[in-house]
């Protein structure tokens, strides 16, 4: 092992000194329950893992048998070491209570165990996405603890399960990564202080929706088609991997915008993307690098959440390009967008009617 590296155990005990050691140990259990899932993962279909459970989750989506298995390992890794008030997921209905026979701790761990689950029978990268809250005092969490603003969080992370194990942190100082080198166990800090190019010619977006977006992101994802035939004068490339783990820690190292946003193919939900485990955690990493993070008419880390499971817009990355879509989203409301058609000049019109 090369001496003089920074290790991920080092790196948060040397910079949560003030939680007295708390914050701290609870990262490391979170770094081992990440080893242990990226090991699960790492056999693929040699362990039986693969394939779907026949329970569903709240979101009334299919359980896939390692979206539990991970799920399980999260609470076991975490819930004895004394720093929790509690734990909630995407896999679980309700919030976590700590076993009788464990301490409580002040912090709450929000989590989603496997992002992208729907990848992993297919052998793309996929990860672990998780949000960090503190509470005053020690003591067993209610419910109005876990529904606050992403802007109080005191940590957040990833892990990226792919060619190599990365894990993504801030802890509201910069966001940093580190990559798992298996002979040894460690996590090694390889990327320090990231920071997200303001610009780019890299959009994110699900483009089978488009009939469903709303007329900003229409006309924002149009003129990245047009490329230097429109109004961008240059070409933009798409990525689009169905890991959002993997689409953020592409746009953290070489920039990128991602968007998820409202679509009409379901109106009961304001998006795909859930507040507490999925929006919060990324959008505090993206924003501790430079990047931004927005609804399209809100910054995320000021949503103040209603319920434990909620969704919501997510637009996320680059800084002007973040901006850009949040200006069209601004003029679609105020009516002044041209060409694109906004609520004052919309074909339901009564001038229209009487053209
Ligand atoms: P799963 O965890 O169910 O695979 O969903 C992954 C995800 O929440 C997010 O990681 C992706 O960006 C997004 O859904 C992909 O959604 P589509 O399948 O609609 O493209």
């Amino acid at each position: 092992m090369q001496f003089g590296r920074t290790t991920l155990s080092k790196f948060v005990i040397e910079n949560t000194r003030s939680s007295h050691g708390e914050l701290g140990g609870l990262l490391i259990d979170v770094a081992a329950a990440v080893k242990t899932i990226s090991a699960m993962l790492a056999k693929g279909a040699l362990a039986g893992y693969h394939g779907a459970l026949e329970s569903t989750n709240i979101q009334g989506e299919v359980q896939k048998k390692l979206d539990v298995l991970t799920n399980e390992t999260i609470l076991h890794h975490c819930e004895w070491g004394g720093q929790l008030a509690g734990m909630a997921s995407e896999e679980m209905d309700d919030p976590y209570r700590i076993p009788e026979e464990y301490p409580r701790g002040r912090y709450l761990l929000i989590f989603d165990p496997l992002d992208g689950s729907s990848n992993s029978d297919v052998n793309v990268s996929v990860g672990t996405i998780f949000s960090i809250f503190s509470r005053p005092a020690a003591g067993d969490a209610q419910a109005a603890d876990y529904l606050r603003p992403g802007s109080e969080q005191v940590a957040a992370g990833y892990a990226i399960y792919g060619p190599s194990t990365m894990m993504v942190l801030t802890l509201g100082d910069g966001t940093h990564g580190f990559t798992l080198d298996r002979e040894n166990g460690n996590f090694i800090l390889t990327h320090g202080n990231i920071r997200v190019p303001e610009d780019t010619r890299e959009f994110a977006i699900n483009t089978s929706n488009e009939r469903f977006w709303e007329p900003p992101v229409q006309r924002y994802v149009s003129e990245c088609k047009a490329g230097k035939t429109g109004i961008r004068g240059e070409d933009f490339n798409t990525r689009w991997i169905a890991s959002m783990v993997a689409e953020v820690h592409r746009i953290l190292i070489r920039g990128g915008i991602f968007m998820y946003p409202k679509d009409n193919k379901d109106p009961s939900k304001a998006g795909r993307l859930r507040l507490l485990y999925e929006a919060n955690p990324m959008a505090m990493l993206i924003e501790q690098a430079g990047g931004a993070a927005s609804t399209g008419r809100q910054r995320i880390l000021e949503v103040a959440p209603d319920s434990l499971h909620q969704r919501l817009p997510v637009i996320l990355g680059s800084k002007n390009e973040v901006e850009r879509v949040e200006r069209y989203h601004h003029e679609y409301d105020s009516g002044t967008d041209q060409p694109f058609v906004s609520p004052l000049f919309s074909d339901r019109s009564l001038f229209r009617d009487q053209a």
